[in-house]
C-alpha cells in the first residue's frame, strides 16, 4: 500500500479506569504531547468504552474520565493543536468494531496475552467486551485512518493485530483503504515495571498503591515509595549490561533516564557506582520536580468539570468529522445499504 496515501496521523487512548500511573505518564501521555508537537495530526482518547470491560463504578467512571482529560491537558495536550475527546461521545468507534468483529478471527483474539492476564482462572466469567477489545482498539485506530500509534510495549500485540485486521479487511474485499499502522513503541520508559515486583508492569489497577506512583500523589507519597521500592544491595553499574538480570534497578534507571530525556547509557555515566541509598532520593527529587507541577495543574483543572466537558464535546464533534465518512465508505465498501 502507498504509505504517501495518507494523512500522517497519530491516534492513541487511556482508559479512565483508575488513576493515571507514572506508566501511563511516561510510556504514553509524555510521548504524546512530543508527538502534537512534531509534524503530526494528533488525536487522543479517553477510552471509556474499553475501561467497562472490567467493571467500573458508573460516578467513578465518570470522575476518571474527567481526571484524565485534566491529566492528559496538565501534561501538556493542548486541546488546539490535538483533537481529545471520550470514546462513547463518537458512535462510529464501535460501529467500525462491529464490521472488525466479523473481519477477526477467534484464534487471533484466543492468542492475546492482555485478555489471558486479565481474564485470569475465570475465562468463563470474563466479559464478552474484554474478549473482543482489541477488535475495538482497531476500530479507534482506523476509523481515523490513523499512520502512526504511541503506545508503551504491554499494547504492541493490539498493535499487531491492528495491522492483520486492515490487511485482511483490505484483501477480503478487494481494497486498499485501510492503512497498516506503525506502532510507536520507543524511549527508555516503554514498559514500566510495578516498584514491588520488577517481573510485574505497573498497573493503575494494581491492588498495592505502593507498587505505582500516581499522578495525583503528594511529594510525600512519591518519596516514601520509591524510598521502599524494591531493590538489590549492589550499587548501580556503569554499563547497561550490568542491569540485565537486575529488573528492578532496570526500572528505577529507565524512569530516571526518561523523566530527564537522557538515554540509559548517559544516566549510568552520572549514577553508576552509586548505591541506593544515594540514588533513590535523587529520583524522588527528580519525580517530584516533573510531577508536582502537573498534578497540581489537574487538581486545578478539576475545580471546573464543566469546562472539561466542553473540551471533550469540542474534540468529539471535530473527531466525527474525520470518522463518519471513514465509516460511510466502509459501509459502501461492505455493501450496506442506506
Ligand atoms: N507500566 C507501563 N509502562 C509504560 N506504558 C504503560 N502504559 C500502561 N502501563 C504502562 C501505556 O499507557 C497507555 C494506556 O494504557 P491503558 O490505560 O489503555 O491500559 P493498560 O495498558 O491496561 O494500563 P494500566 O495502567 O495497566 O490499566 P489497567 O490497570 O486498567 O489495565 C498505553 O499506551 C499503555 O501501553
Amino acid at each position: 500500500m502507498a504509505e504517501a496515501a495518507f494523512t500522517k496521523r497519530v491516534f492513541s487512548g487511556i482508559q479512565p479506569s483508575g488513576g493515571l500511573t507514572l506508566g501511563n505518564y511516561l510510556g504514553a501521555i509524555k510521548r504524546f504531547v512530543d508527538m502534537q508537537e512534531d509534524d503530526y495530526e494528533t488525536i487522543y482518547c479517553m477510552v471509556d468504552l474499553h475501561a467497562i470491560t472490567v467493571w467500573q463504578d458508573p460516578a467513578e467512571l465518570a470522575r476518571n474520565t474527567r481526571e484524565l482529560c485534566a491529566g492528559f491537558i496538565a501534561a501538556g495536550i493542548d486541546p488546539s493543536k490535538s483533537i481529545l475527546f471520550n470514546q462513547s461521545q463518537v458512535p462510529e468507534h464501535t460501529q467500525l468494531a462491529w464490521i472488525f468483529n466479523t473481519v477477526a478471527r477467534m484464534g487471533w483474539l484466543n492468542r492475546m496475552t492482555q485478555f489471558k492476564d486479565k481474564a485470569g482462572k475465570n475465562r468463563e466469567n470474563a466479559s464478552v467486551g474484554l474478549f473482543a477489545y482489541p477488535a475495538l482498539m482497531a476500530a479507534d485506530i482506523l476509523i481515523y485512518h490513523a499512520t502512526h500509534v504511541p503506545v508503551g510495549e504491554d499494547q504492541k500485540q493490539h498493535l499487531e493485530l491492528t495491522r492483520d485486521i486492515a490487511a485482511k479487511f483490505n484483501h477480503d474485499y478487494g481494497v486498499d483503504y485501510f492503512p497498516i499502522t506503525e506502532p510507536v513503541i520507543e524511549g527508555a520508559a516503554t514498559r514500566v515495571m510495578s516498584l514491588r515486583d520488577g517481573s510485574k508492569k505497573m498497573s493503575k489497577s494494581d491492588p498495592s498503591d505502593m507498587s505505582r506512583i500516581n499522578m495525583t500523589d503528594d511529594a510525600d507519597a512519591i518519596a516514601q515509595k520509591i524510598r521502599k521500592a524494591r531493590t538489590d544491595p549492589d550499587a548501580l553499574p556503569s554499563e547497561v549490561d550490568g542491569l540485565s538480570e537486575r529488573a528492578e534497578a532496570r526500572n528505577l534507571v529507565n524512569i530516571y533516564a526518561a523523566l530527564t530525556d537522557q538515554s540509559v547509557e548517559d544516566v549510568l555515566r552520572d549514577v553508576g557506582g552509586k548505591q541506593f541509598s544515594e540514588f533513590k532520593p535523587i529520583l524522588s527529587d527528580l519525580a517530584v520536580a516533573k510531577l508536582s507541577p502537573i498534578s497540581s495543574e489537574m487538581a486545578r483543572l478539576m475545580q471546573d468539570t464543566a469546562e472539561i466537558d466542553r473540551i471533550l464535546h469540542i474534540g468529539a464533534e471535530q473527531a466525527r468529522e474525520i470518522a463518519t465518512p471513514i465509516l460511510s465508505k466502509t459501509y459502501d465498501i461492505v455493501g450496506m445499504v442506506r
